[in-house]
């Protein structure tokens, strides 16, 4: 019995490798589509890289990750949208921008920066997009960087979106009689969640994925796409339709593991991030509502692997597939309760670790624990795409790791979050240092929920000190905020209000 066993598995050992080798054969090719999908606030929670504690239903996602290369240690380049998002499009970290919070605008901080899809436009591609790539707010997807564009115009939910600085085409209604969806009352902002009286066809994300369908659909062979689709959720509010609700019934959903005494070994500045928008976890947990919200947070999860699916079939059925390289990456993490914390913004591993795939025809399948960025995302796409390489950027092509996911590297990634916080992760270690000089250390080799701060424990300043030799050696002082322009949305202009210098979102070059 044992004797047959080694042959069946010997005889799947011969088939593997002659499957390897004929996927082998597949040459990179030379001008490949590029298929850029983005999701919001998704954390480590999908199928494929097995975090939750219970079962998440991903489907779309873990075939995708089958398909390419998982980055298991994937992080982002800062815990909040719009300077992750900032970073990954134009290929620099917040520290050598001044980038830093949602409170900016990129262009006209930048407007000579070349980001990922205007190099795409200049290198020959038909660059297109819908939903959200840059952050979500007015003036963030200036026309001239796309050659066509769908932004996200929340129709769904105008309710929110009084602000006209931010959202100058809504027209903001009352609150609906049914809010809040989720019952709890007190929740500010976009803390909501629920099923909202509408159909599926009309929530945000779906209006998003036609876009891209109906690109795909009518794509005609020769000059090569780089097609961006962003997807909100489950970015708050986590609105989606019943049945991904029901996929996660009450009884099943797995409360995150949490530590009530987590805080004591924090310093100052990480407690003061744990702190920031607590108020909502409070107010969650005494309306006894703390399950509901991460069975909406999953829900969230499941309807946005849903949305992907149609894409990724989409382009199936296009025969574009096998010239079309696949991307998906969330822009950052969340915290439902670990550390005593709600939301994002944070320098722990469940506000930085990501989902990243790359699936790259001509190249290798697999997972890779090799600790790396989505601000690798930039340089590695030019290079697939033989692109000029821009030397400025900040991150590196993942390349080797799609050749060779078993590569053994021992190289870092950090994450920044406002002027002068930053995290260091190697693959086994994070270590975090505070602007006010407060550090952290954990070993994710006996400790992967970071509840024991290492620092101070004998012998481990070596490895912090080896470390703390990737953060940043300068931090760029932060760009002027919104406040120091006055933007125009009709002729996509902003005017700096101290020297009167206008720049122009539509005009090219
Ligand atoms: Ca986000």
């Amino acid at each position: 019995m044992i004797r047959r066993t080694v042959t069946l598995h010997f005889l799947f050992v011969i088939l593997l490798g002659v499957m390897t080798l004929n996927e082998m054969r597949s040459e990179p090719l030379e001008r490949p589509n590029v298929l850029f999908l983005a999701v919001d606030d998704m954390r480590d929670w999908v199928g494929c890289l097995d975090s939750y504690g219970g079962v998440v239903k991903t489907p779309n996602i873990d075939q995708l990750a089958a398909r390419g290369v998982l980055f298991s240690n994937a992080h982002c380049p800062s815990p909040k949208c719009a300077p992750s998002r900032a970073a990954v499009m134009t290929g620099l970290m917040p520290s050598t921008t001044g980038l830093y919070a949602n409170g900016h605008w990129w262009y006209p901080n930048l407007p000579d920066t070349v980001t990922m899809p205007r190099h795409f436009q200049q290198g020959g591609y038909l660059v297109v997009g819908a939903g959200k790539i840059f952050h979500h707010t007015a003036g963030n997807h200036p026309p001239n960087q796309w050659d066509d564009f769908l932004p996200i115009r929340f129709r769904d939910d105008p309710w929110f979106r009084v602000s006209q600085l931010n959202y100058p085409w809504s027209q903001s209604g009352p609150f609906p009689d049914a809010y809040p969806f989720g019952g709890v009352v007190g929740l500010p902002h976009e803390n909501d969640w629920g099923v909202l009286p509408i159909e599926d066809a009309d929530y945000d994300d779906a209006l998003t994925v036609d876009y891209a369908v109906r690109f795909l659909e009518t794509v005609k062979p020769g000059k090569p796409f780089f097609l961006a689709c962003g997807l909100f959720r489950p970015h708050l509010p986590w609105y989606v339709p019943q049945r991904f609700f029901d996929l996660y019934p009450l009884e099943e959903v797995v409360l995150p593991d949490v530590r009530d005494d987590d805080l004591a070994d924090i310093p100052q500045g990480g407690r003061d991030f744990a702190i920031d928008r607590r108020k909502d976890f409070l107010t969650i947990k005494k309306a006894k509502s703390w399950r509901r919200a991460v069975q909406a947070y999953l829900a969230s999860i499941s309807y946005a692997d849903f949305q992907l699916g149609k894409v990724l079939d989409a382009l199936k059925k296009s025969g574009e597939e096998k010239r079309t390289i696949i991307v998906l990456w969330s822009d950052h993490g969340w915290h439902l309760g670990e550390k005593r914390h709600w939301h994002k913004s944070t320098l722990w591993e469940e506000a930085t670790r990501v989902p990243l795939i790359i699936a790259a025809p001509g190249y290798q399948r697999g997972v890779t624990s090799a600790p790396v960025g989505l601000i690798d995302l930039y340089p590695t796409l030019n290079e697939l795409c033989d692109l000029p390489t821009i030397d400025s950027h900040d991150g590196v092509s993942l390349v080797p790791f799609l050749k060779n996911p078993g590569l053994r590297s021992d190289r870092v990634v950090v994450t920044e979050f406002r002027k002068g916080n930053a995290a260091v992760r190697s693959e086994r270690y994070r270590y975090i240092r505070y602007a006010g000089g407060g550090e952290e250390l954990y070993d994710h080799s006996s400790d992967p929920n970071e509840w024991e701060n290492l620092i101070s424990v004998a012998d481990h300043r070596t490895i912090a000190d080896r470390l703390a030799r990737h953060l940043p050696e300068t931090w760029a002082p932060s760009a002027p905020t919104k406040a120091a322009f006055d933007f125009d949305p009709d002729t996509f202009t902003w005017k700096e209000k101290r020297s009167g210098r206008v720049v122009n979102g539509r005009a090219k070059d």
